[in-house]
């Protein structure tokens, strides 16, 4: 396989302008007819050359006539004289049997597409890229009985029945787009109904459509939907555009969700709740994707990409823009805090692996390995240092300026980042360095205090390692926000700095003591900072730093900085050992009556295994186990009267941030003794939620005992029938911290729950497995390894981009231990050697090995 480069690209030679597209759906032999617009773009004798994956050509005509064409290697060439022609192309396709879920696929019975970013070249041959931009009017036909509903982009314009039982219906969207946007849905649905009016008094449409049996699970998603369509108005001015809004809900999907204009097609993961079977988490994760697709109304679909390049332009702003949302609605300080972790237990460990890239790749072999958290949450931090810079009202004119510009348009990073400057004072030209630099930016501060002139300095430097795309980087454009504590717990300086050079040394004058600083507050930018704090001034900001957040940043220090002394310790075979002020500063988190609940949950959440491995280099496995368990078993037993307390006030007030708090105390209670096991299992009988429920069950889960094995079954008998929360439930096996979890696992895998075609089957079972159940995948004798990549061997025929996914925590191998990185590498030669490997897995298996 082959990279592309965006160094390489160039115009389409060829524009199509309208696509008329007639799909005749039926057992193994789906054919679609595709009537095109084509114009030839410029001067050139240049042939059409469409691409196309897995298609069975029927026919080529050009106006009316039967064209000459060839057929070579996935691309089908027509040379033609005409400028201006209308090409006609006939298709078949088998639905049925396409595993891969891209293009056009069953889920339990019913029809449905998925074309980013290359799928639609599965269903005709077409410009598939996203600088082709054209009008659709899409027809379906199929059986009536089996698939009552015929949806597609844009608004309904004709529908009926025709011989034999089948009918159809005619759809056509007026907004020029993007192959990657088109979508069709053909299947039997429960639908919820409701309707939105906009700020300019028209009337929307609003459908949901889930499985049958499911209605009464499509009413959060919604509720939801109409907050995103208010938000979308109040925040950013924008305004929805057509006459109906579709979601669909279905069970196989290798994303959370896709923008298609007006027909999103959705995970059931992000649409289905109700109180007995989804958790707050799944309420919040709802509302939140449902936020993100409505959002890409506009920043995606009416202003696209260029090239695939370019994916940030429309999923970083995205991001930002569903996390706005999510904190204009909910707590900023956790939707901030959950944020963050996804940059530093996620994003640095891309960084620091083989797949690093810029939030603007610069080169590609597989475009669905791109969708990942550096452009997308990377992405989204970019975003949000921009509005940090301008303030939100500056940033407002630029997002106005921008959809002036290019309303319509397919364009770049650069276009956007132009909008922005050329409507604020700013000059964002080094700034610009975060689209091309891959890597952390690691951030050393020093500081000096002199006590006879009142002067406070604080020296910053900052260096991006070496990435295997690039050894050489450039200093960056880093807004540094800092807060100054005086030793009352005052504040004496709070302001982000404008730190652009490799070395900065930032004055203050008339500072009467020496202060204690909160550093890089609200995680101003995506760095990694290296400060020498104390256990005092960590105490300190914990306790008096205004951000909330900064709180929650000094708890994860503190303990943080205890493991790693621990580690130490027991490399030199020494006791372990923890400061008391340590111990002190969580149990007066619990004591706190001045805390968001949730927010104390939070810091009470200790860091797990993954996000302590990706705060170093290189990472003593064995060691780190036994200290964090040691210093979590500390805290939790020091803690153990204040924590039944909390748990027993907090036991049955109805609050997603109480049951946050109520259920970390539970798990901690678990660490400090098995006899709480008791407590667990009265929760878990007499829970009225999921949250409730899955909490206990998962306070349970660090050893296999008798308790816990049958609530387990219980649980199993309880939702055999209900696909979601089994995943859950295959979570749980996934991550039992136990030595008997692989063996479990394998024998998982005839169990009815799961299926290899499933992606939510598979990331439940195999990718929480290598994700989250860090000793365990890395076992000294192999066997994680092993049984992850038997998996992914079986799934590369399956579904490669899901096999590609699961893939990560493989490939992230250079902090380990030498005999652990030689046994994971042997795996990855393995899968090397698999004949047919796709695309996906070689471009990760081959950076990897290189
Ligand atoms: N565009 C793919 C799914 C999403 O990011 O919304
Ligand atoms: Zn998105």
């Amino acid at each position: 396989p082959q990279a592309k480069f965006l160094r390489d690209y160039q115009k389409p030679k060829f524009k199509i302008s309208h696509i008329d597209l007639d799909f005749t759906l039926a057992q193994k032999q789906t054919q679609v007819v595709a009537t095109s617009k084509v114009f030839r773009q410029g001067h050139h004798q240049e042939p059409l050359v469409l691409v196309g994956d897995e298609l069975t050509l029927l026919s080529v005509m050009i106006n009316g006539n039967k064209a000459e064409y060839q057929l070579l290697a996935g691309e089908l060439v027509i040379d033609t004289a005409l400028d201006n022609f209308e090409l006609q192309i006939i298709t078949q396709l088998d639905p049925e049997a396409n595993s891969s879920l891209e293009g056009l696929y069953m889920s339990d019975g019913a029809y449905c597409t998925q074309c980013e970013a290359e799928g639609f070249r599965r269903i005709t041959y077409f410009l598939d890229r996203p600088d082709v931009l054209a009008i659709y009017t899409v027809r379906v036909e199929a059986d009536r009985q089996a698939f009552p509903y015929l949806l597609s982009n844009g608004n309904l314009i004709d529908s009926g029945e025709l011989q034999g039982g089948r009918h159809y219906a005619k759809w056509h969207d007026p907004f020029p787009k993007p192959a990657y946007l088109f979508a069709l849905v053909a299947g039997d649905f429960d639908l919820l109904e409701d309707k939105f009016t906009t700020c300019n008094q028209r009337e929307v449409k609003l459908q949901v459509f889930v499985d049958k049996g499911n209605l009464s699970k499509a009413h959060h998603a919604m509720a939801s939907l109409k907050k995103s369509m208010t938000w979308d108005e109040s925040r950013f001015n924008l305004e929805y555009d057509l006459d109906i809004y579709m979601i669909v809900a279905v069970d196989f999907f290798n994303m959370g969700a896709m923008e298609n204009k007006g027909l999103n097609v959705f995970n059931t993961k992000f649409v289905l709740a109700d109180k007995a079977s989804a958790t707050d988490d799944d309420y919040h994760g709802i509302e939140s994707v449902v936020g993100h697709e409505y959002f890409h109304n506009w920043t995606g679909n009416r202003v696209t990409c260029r090239d695939w390049f370019q994916l940030s332009l429309k999923e970083g702003l995205t991001v930002f823009r569903d996390q706005e949302f999510s904190s204009d609605l909910g707590s900023r300080a956790v939707n901030r805090i959950h944020a963050i972790k996804a940059i530093k237990n996620q994003q640095f460990a891309e960084d620091s692996g083989p797949m690093a890239h810029p939030i603007r790749p610069e080169s590609v072999i597989e475009m669905n390995n791109f969708y990942t958290v550096t452009v997308y949450n990377k992405g989204a931090e970019v975003i949000r240092m921009m509005h940090t810079l301008l303030g939100e009202a500056a940033f407002q004119q630029g997002m106005k300026l921008y959809f002036e510009r290019h309303d319509g348009q397919a364009v770049t990073c650069d276009d956007f980042v132009a909008a922005m400057q050329d409507a604020s004072e700013v000059d964002l030209t080094q700034f610009k360095r975060w689209y091309s630099q891959a890597g952390t930016p690691q951030v050393d501060v020093k500081e000096h205090y002199d006590e006879q002139a009142h002067v406070y300095q604080l020296t910053l430097s900052q260096m991006t390692p070496a990435t295997p795309d690039k050894a050489e980087k450039q200093p960056l454009h880093i807004p540094f926000d800092i807060e100054l504590l005086d030793v009352d717990g005052d504040t004496v300086f709070n302001r982000v700095l404008d730190f652009t050079e490799e070395t900065q040394v930032f004055t203050f004058d008339g500072i009467k003591q020496k202060p204690i600083p909160s550093l890089l507050q609200n995680f101003s930018a995506p760095v990694k900072l290296n400060f020498n704090y104390s256990v005092e001034q960590l105490v300190h900001i914990m306790r008096f730093a205004t951000s909330e957040v900064a709180k929650w940043e000094a708890s994860v220090s503190l303990f943080s900085q205890s493991v790693w002394q621990n580690v130490e310790r027991l490399q030199n075979n020494q006791s372990m050992y923890i400061d008391p002020r340590i111990l002190d500063a969580f149990k007066g988190v619990i004591l706190a009556q001045d805390l968001d609940k949730a927010l104390m949950a939070e810091i009470l959440t200790l860091a797990s295994a993954s996000s302590l491995i990706e705060q170093k280099d290189a990472v003593d496995l064995d060691s780190l186990a036994l200290a964090r368990e040691f210093v979590v078993f500390e805290v939790a037993s020091d803690c153990e009267d204040e924590l039944l307390a909390r748990f027993r006030e907090l036991e049955k007030v109805d609050d997603a941030a109480a049951r946050a708090l109520k259920n970390i105390c539970l798990s901690l209670l678990l660490k400090v003794e098995q006899s709480y096991a008791a407590l667990a299992k009265q929760q878990f009988q007499s829970a009225e939620n999921m949250t409730d429920s899955l909490a206990a069950l998962s306070a349970l889960n660090s050893e296999s005992s008798l308790i816990r094995d049958e609530l387990m079954s219980q649980f199993e008998r309880q939702w055999i029938d209900t696909p979601l929360v089994m995943d859950k439930w295959l979570v749980l096996h996934a991550t039992l911290a136990c030595s008997k979890c692989i063996n479990q696992l394998q024998s998982l895998f005839e169990h009815e729950a799961f299926s290899f075609n499933n992606p939510n089957r598979v990331r439940s079972l195999i990718g929480a497995f290598a994700a989250g159940n860090t000793f365990e995948f890395h076992r000294k004798d192999g066997v994680g390894y092993q049984f992850l990549a038997d998996a992914i061997i079986k799934l590369n025929s399956v579904n490669p981009q899901v096999a590609a996914r699961i893939i990560t925590p493989l490939i992230q191998f250079k902090k380990f231990d030498a005999t652990r990185q030689a046994m994971m590498k042997q795996q990855l030669q393995r899968i090397l050697a698999v004949e047919e490997l796709s695309k996906d897995l070689y471009e990760k298996v081959t950076k990897a090995l290189a």
